[in-house]
């Protein structure tokens, strides 16, 4: 098991799409635990592979709640159940420190296939609906801060990247 590093806002690495796992092999296994692993030592809920720079479609989730176990989509489809729409304040491993409202549909139905490779399917609202719905935007090379004004992401990105730079000169 390893940590791996998690790309940043705007790399634009961030923006590949990414390619369907054809076997669930020990190689992806191996895979889905280092981003379990990365994901818990950054301290977030979702991870997408894209997040460090494996263009495959997987996703590790950990709600770190009572009521949800943790999850592993590979190969996720998710239909929407209403066209109720929730807003929810998001973040992400890949835009450090950034937390904006996002409006997305509130009811989902999820379709994908578990670390054996086996497929399932869930219905999932709140904040899990909101985490797969932001996840597989990743696998599809977008962003949460895609759904905010320009000007909103552009002064993230400067903030971002003038971050980045004070981190290169220490
Ligand atoms: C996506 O995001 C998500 O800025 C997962 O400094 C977020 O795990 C779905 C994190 C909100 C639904 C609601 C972000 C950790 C974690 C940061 C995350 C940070 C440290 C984000
Ligand atoms: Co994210």
């Amino acid at each position: 098991m390893a940590i791996r590093p998690i790309l940043e806002f705007p790399d634009t690495r961030l923006r590949t799409i990414a390619k369907p796992v054809p076997v669930v092999d020990a190689a992806i296994q191996a895979l889905v635990d280092d981003m379990f692993e990365t994901m818990y030592d950054a301290g977030g809920i979702g991870l997408a592979a894209t997040q460090i720079d494996v263009h495959l479609r997987v996703i590790v989730i950990d709600l770190q709640d009572e009521e949800h176990a943790p999850l592993v989509l590979i190969n996720p489809t998710f239909e929407t159940l209403t066209d109720t729409l929730d807003e929810m304040q998001e973040g992400c491993l890949s835009v450090p420190g950034f937390y904006e409202p996002v409006t997305r549909p509130e009811r989902i139905r999820l379709r994908a296939q578990d670390r054996d490779g086996s497929p399932y399917e869930l219905e999932a609202t709140g904040l899990l609906a909101v985490c797969i719905q932001h996840e597989c935007d990743h696998l599809n090379g977008k962003l949460f801060v895609d759904y905010l004004s320009n000007l909103k992401r552009a002064r993230i990105r400067t903030k971002l990247v003038k971050a980045k730079k004070v981190e290169a000169t220490s």
